[in-house]
């Protein structure tokens, strides 16, 4: 369950929490054409801040562009309110949700003038795969849905209908007793999971699947990065579910799923069954960065 924070953010002012609510006829309720982001602020040793809050925002109006919602504020304006969103409700650490959606107005698929509304909530939100997960790794399957074609779906907008996909796939794997699905794409090779982008280690080299029908993740590029500073080969390549099955290692991320082990993949053991070296390497350094333990990457963090 969700714990209340105080207020919300609806189209440039703050409303209390209680009263952050819409007309059911919102056009985005009924066809699923809104955008939205997940951001993490972090407590760190010299207070909070925010992961790549620009990125964020930069996906956020890519987003919009993709789904022709003009926005009604500048990325400026924008990056100020979720911070402000964040020190309103005095959070040190928390989630941070921004959603982009098309108002009351005309009903019927075609959108009109209906007005182009924005709202920014944040809340607390601990591991989302669980505290266990993230030290002892999590167990996916994979799914009998499979993820967007890239001529039904854009992902390079996180659109809320896409997700209708996440949460069959979610639902589907939970009921069977996995924490977690990896998707297929239409032809068969893997994308990522319902809300993460997957890697895979093998000997000594890291793979992650290509850009090319899979959400550009901001927690990927920074572990692509990461892992190229510290000598680690990375390559972006398809691959098939039985290289995740014999591949050393495999973990996922995303800003919920932060960096998640996979240790079991449709009840094959993954390496010998735990978290391996350099999935939990890169783990530690993600969160030292975060946390603002390790100076490498300052430039990541916007302080609150
Ligand atoms: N793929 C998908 C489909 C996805 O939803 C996410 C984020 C990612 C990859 C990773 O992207 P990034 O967060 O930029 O590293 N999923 C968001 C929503 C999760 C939810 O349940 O809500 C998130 O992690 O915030």
């Amino acid at each position: 369950m969700l714990e209340p924070v105080e207020k919300i953010w609806m189209d440039g002012k703050f409303v209390a929490w209680e009263e952050a609510n819409i007309h059911i006829l919102t056009h985005s309720l009924h066809y699923g054409l809104a955008a939205f982001e997940g951001i993490r602020c972090y407590k760190g040793k010299s207070g909070s801040a925010i992961f790549r809050l620009h990125e964020h925002v930069d996906r956020l109006f890519d987003s919009a562009h993709i789904g022709m919602m003009a926005m009604p504020y500048d990325k400026k304006h924008l990056a100020e309110a979720i911070v402000e969103t964040v020190r309103i409700n005095r959070l040190d650490a928390c989630y941070i949700r921004p959603l982009v959606y098309i108002g009351y107005g005309a009903m019927g698929v075609h959108p009109g003038d209906n007005p182009i509304r924005v709202a920014i909530a944040a809340w607390k939100w601990g591991a989302y795969l669980g505290d266990d997960a993230l030290t002892n790794g999590m167990r996916a399957c994979i799914s009998s849905f499979t993820r967007h074609h890239v001529n039904v779906s854009m992902t390079k907008g996180k659109i809320s209908g896409y997700y209708v996909n996440s949460i069959m796939a979610k639902r589907e794997a939970k009921m069977a007793g996995y924490d977690e699905a990896i998707l297929l794409d239409a032809e068969g090779y893997v994308s990522e999971g319902t809300g993460e982008n997957v890697f895979i280690v093998r000997r000594g080299k890291l793979k992650t699947t290509p850009l090319t029908s899979i959400l550009e993740g901001i927690t990927r590029s920074a572990v692509i990065e990461l892992a190229k500073e510290r000598n680690i080969p990375v390559v972006e390549e398809r691959f098939t579910r039985d290289e995740m099955y014999v591949a050393d290692e495999v973990f996922v991320t995303g800003t919920a799923a932060e960096l998640t082990p996979v240790r079991e993949i449709d009840n094959r053991k993954i390496g010998n069954g735990k978290p391996g070296p350099i999935t939990m390497a890169l783990q530690k350094t993600f969160f030292s960065i975060v946390r603002g333990e390790d100076p490498s990457h300052v430039s990541w963090l916007t302080r609150i």
